[in-house]
């Protein structure tokens, strides 16, 4: 390893910057190797500060000179960094360093990106772009001056002069370093402008390559949605001139909110009918609007250290989930959302990377730009609105806004503001952020024959890395009560379940209830509740609350793929019959009745496999999954024609919510159709297929039936100049190669002449699908883990931000039977046993193997 003891940072350290910044002037004069970037700052002492060592950060510069007050100083090169003995008075610094973009394969401070220069600096890449005191809560106004001869350069703020070589930026609002941004490249525009409700004229502009001019359309009218969203729901008002997004084909995640200048990975801004799927049109929108939302959710308010990272991720998650829930389907967006948590925060919070959603500790920050600080952060939220009102949550957040606008805030200034707002006491509320784990809540029921019913409920968290005792925590549980004929009795009531154990108490019933438990999914935990097939059966069908009528299902669905796992059992014929009422109903939301004809992932059954003492087999999970989806083809076989014809969508492509529902049952009917027609439906909708959509789904169709070969090649012709499509091939067919040859499918197509290991998106598509092919990653032999960690440790070197997130698929190893957890653990230490591992990667990989 790089580093024989990392050097490990606490959220119990932090003290404030010795010097606050009056002003930054950068000049930068482009060249793709050698990149001058001149900088001048006026610094002062802070009075709030009892340490005053000068410090800046800095990697990978080579400085040229440096002045102070305009004489030449020479500063003591530290580690991550330069000291100066500084005046104890204003002052100005200027120095001049050279940088490499173009030999920047991290993508991290200024890089290229297909010929195109650009930033990417949260969370600590501004360091490598100058000498600065990179941290958040070191805040300056920005002006910079960009040389260079692309035709187009842009940073953040307002525009300024420019000219033949030269254009200015300047941006007003006070910022962190890490929302500094500079793109500068041959790029066109798709312009618009939108009216804010102080009735002041916006200048937007999504700027592309030439030649995605065409896929602008929509992330626009997206932008244009989510400004218009934030002001009449958060009261929120745009506060510059000009808003500019640039979508860049190499980047290490979706997007960024750099002030003024967001940069999008382009698979998360560009859209066209032809290219991208329903799914994508939504996540465009969400991100479009996520992004667009740190505005003032993580740019106006920032955080004081990165530790406070929920602070803006949390709560930016949270508004953009509202975002959709209004700009779509509420109950489809509840239940997706939880699908992702359940998918990927719930394996990380049971598993050895569990961490608090306000960490306490790291080695390398971007390791916590994870799902638990992003999804069970906007769940902690939720939450907090649920035990507030909705009244008290808009008093709150109006109080935040007006309290803290300019600040480096953190959790503490958060809850005060809820707690002045509402004059509740959060004291408890706050272990949320404290305790990593998911809790479990288990339920008994009581009825007395005089009318009362009892719910007792408890809650317990398992020890996670660091933390062997956990404390109750407030758990808000949705509960209603059903009448055995199926009518509502008692409408949905907020329990506060604050004790460890706790009974709630319904009286003057005169039947004893059937209670429909943690609706909407009240809250991030693990329900333990013994219910039968029969219980299920009828939530399935009158549960009034659209999550937990799903849930029905999905437990019914769950519970029969556990048995057939474990004994080998029938399919349960109260989930098929149950399904078949659900897609008979024509009066429920197409895409509701999409993800009703879902199941459980084969991961999610190993974890609950785990959990209950069983030793997951990921070759028996995967036949039973495939049992199960041939017998509700057989079962549905009558429907599934009329299903598949009925939602077909005519006229020209829209991804609005209701078609985009529409395709989603079709397709969901045509994957198992194709069970019982050998494809002849697949292969008719592929050669008729005018979106991505439908071409995609009619595509994996026939590759799941083994009948895909043709069409592959016809994909890969008709696709072959399109980056983004040509990353849906590379993971499609690893998605449907049987479990024993999908390493070597997956080694196959690193050999393809397009794959570009360099290119995040690619290497993703290819390795992010070997990782969730559950039986093929985890396939006995070991091939999977020892493919993956071969390839993690060539990336490392090149880009180690990547490289360590993809480790997270080892994070589950510790389930598996022991000649599994051989090959796991060898491939895990045989990454660490790299010299010269990157600091990420090192973490990452020590964190999973203390298991
Ligand atoms: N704030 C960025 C993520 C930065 C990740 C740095 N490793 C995008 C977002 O959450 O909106
Ligand atoms: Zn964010």
């Amino acid at each position: 390893m790089r580093d024989a003891a990392p050097k490990t940072i606490y959220l119990k350290d932090y003290t404030p910057f010795g010097f606050l910044i009056d002003g930054v002037e950068l000049t930068f004069r482009l060249s793709p190797g050698a990149t001058r970037v001149l900088s001048k700052i006026r610094f002062r002492p802070n009075p709030d500060a009892t340490d005053t060592r000068f410090f800046l950060h800095g990697e990978d510069l080579t400085l040229i000179s440096a002045a102070v007050d305009g004489r030449p100083v020479t500063p003591r090169i530290v580690e991550g960094g330069i000291e100066l003995d500084a005046p104890d008075a204003p002052f100005t610094w200027e120095a001049e360093v050279e940088i490499d973009p173009k030999g920047n394969t991290a993508l991290e401070g200024l890089y290229m990106s297909n010929g195109m220069y650009c930033t990417q600096c949260e969370a600590e890449g501004f360091r490598k772009i100058t000498f600065y005191p990179d941290r958040p809560d070191v805040m300056a106004t920005f002006k910079v001056r960009i040389e260079g001869d692309e035709p187009v350069m842009l940073s953040n703020g307002n525009p300024g002069a420019s000219g033949p070589g030269f254009a200015e930026w300047h941006d007003p609002w006070p910022k962190p370093a890490y929302l500094f941004a500079l793109v500068a490249g041959d790029l066109v525009n798709h312009p618009d402008t939108f009216t804010t409700m102080s009735g002041k004229e916006v200048e937007l502009n999504i700027w592309v390559r030439p030649g995605d001019e065409g896929k602008c359309a929509f992330g626009m009218d997206a932008l244009k949605r989510s400004m218009k969203w934030d002001e009449d729901v958060y009261g929120r008002e745009y506060d510059l001139d000009i808003f500019n997004i640039v979508a860049v084909d190499d980047f290490n995640m979706g997007a960024m909110e750099n002030k003024g200048l967001n940069v999008f990975n382009s698979s998360c801004v560009l859209a066209s009918p032809e290219t991208s799927t329903d799914m994508n049109f939504e996540r465009i929108e969400a991100i479009i609007a996520h992004e667009y939302f740190h505005n003032w959710t993580g740019n106006r308010i920032t955080c004081r250290d990165w530790f406070q990272l929920c602070l803006k991720e949390g709560l930016t998650v949270f508004r953009d989930q509202q975002f959709t829930s209004d700009m779509r389907s509420a109950p489809v967006k509840r239940i997706d959302d939880v699908l992702s948590l359940r998918a990927r925060q719930f394996p990380e919070d049971n598993g050895p990377l569990s961490h608090p959603v306000r960490p306490e500790s790291f080695q390398e920050i971007n390791n916590f730009y994870t799902a638990t600080v992003y999804e069970k952060g906007a769940e902690v939220i939720g939450m907090l609105k649920r035990l507030v009102g909705d009244e008290g949550y808009a008093k709150a957040l109006d109080l935040y806004f007006d309290r803290h606008d300019g600040d480096a805030a953190t959790i503490e200034d958060w809850l005060q503001v809820f707690e002045d707002a509402t004059g509740r006491d959060l004291t408890q509320f706050k272990r949320w952020y404290a305790q990593s784990g998911t809790p479990r809540v288990t339920v008994r029921e009581a009825w007395d024959d005089k009318g009362t019913f009892t719910l007792h409920l408890s809650q317990h968290t398992k020890p996670t890395p660091g933390q062997d005792q956990k404390l109750p925590q407030v758990i808000p549980v949705a509960v209603g009560l059903l009448n055995p004929n199926g009518d509502e009795v008692v409408p949905t009531r907020m329990l506060e379940l604050t004790e460890a154990e706790q009974s709630f108490t319904f009286d003057g019933l005169s039947a004893r209830p059937i209670p429909s438990v943690l609706r909407g999914f009240s809250a991030p935990v693990i329900l333990e509740q013994e219910i039968d097939n029969d219980r299920r059966a009828f939530l399935l069908a009158h549960d009034t609350d659209p999550f937990n009528r799903w849930e029905a299902g999905r437990d019914l669905a769950r519970d029969t793929l556990i048995s057939m796992i474990r004994e080998g059992a029938a399919p349960n014929p109260a989930y098929l019959e149950g399904l078949r009422a659900v897609m008979r109903d024509d009066t429920l939301d197409a895409a509701y009745r999409a993800l009703m004809l879902g199941q459980p992932t084969q991961s999610e059954l190993a974890g609950i496999l785990f959990d209950t003492g069983t030793t997951p087999d990921p070759e028996a999970i995967h036949v039973a999954s495939e049992a199960l989806r041939d017998a509700k083809a057989q079962a549905l076989s009558d429907l599934l024609p009329g299903l598949y014809d009925k939602n077909q969508v005519d006229g020209p492509y829209s991804p609005d919510a209701d078609s985009a529902g529409k395709r989603s049952l079709a397709n969901a009917a045509l994957s198992l159709l194709t069970r019982l027609d050998g494809g002849a439906a697949a292969q008719a909708q592929y050669d008729s297929a005018d979106n991505m959509t439908l071409q995609l789904a009619a595509l994996g169709a026939l590759l799941d039936a083994g009948k895909g070969d043709a069409a592959l090649t016809a994909f890969e012709d008709q696709w072959r100049h399109d980056r983004l499509v040509m990353d849906k091939w590379f993971s499609l067919q690893i998605v449907y190669t049987k479990p024993d040859d999908v390493a070597a499918t997956t080694e196959r197509l690193t050999r393809h002449a397009d794959f570009d290991m360099k290119n995040p998106n690619r290497f993703r598509a290819v390795f992010g699908a070997l990782a969730m092919s559950h039986a093929g990653f985890h396939y006995a032999s070991g091939a999977g883990y020892d493919l993956l960690a071969d390839w993690l440790i060539r990336l490392d070197p090149l880009n180690p931000q990547t490289t360590a997130r993809m480790c997270s698929a080892f994070q589950t190893w510790t389930r598996y039977d022991d000649s599994r957890q051989a090959h796991a653990k060898a491939a895990l230490e045989r990454i660490a046993g790299q010299a010269s591992l990157s600091r990420d990667t090192t973490e990452m990989v020590s964190r999973i193997l203390k298991g």
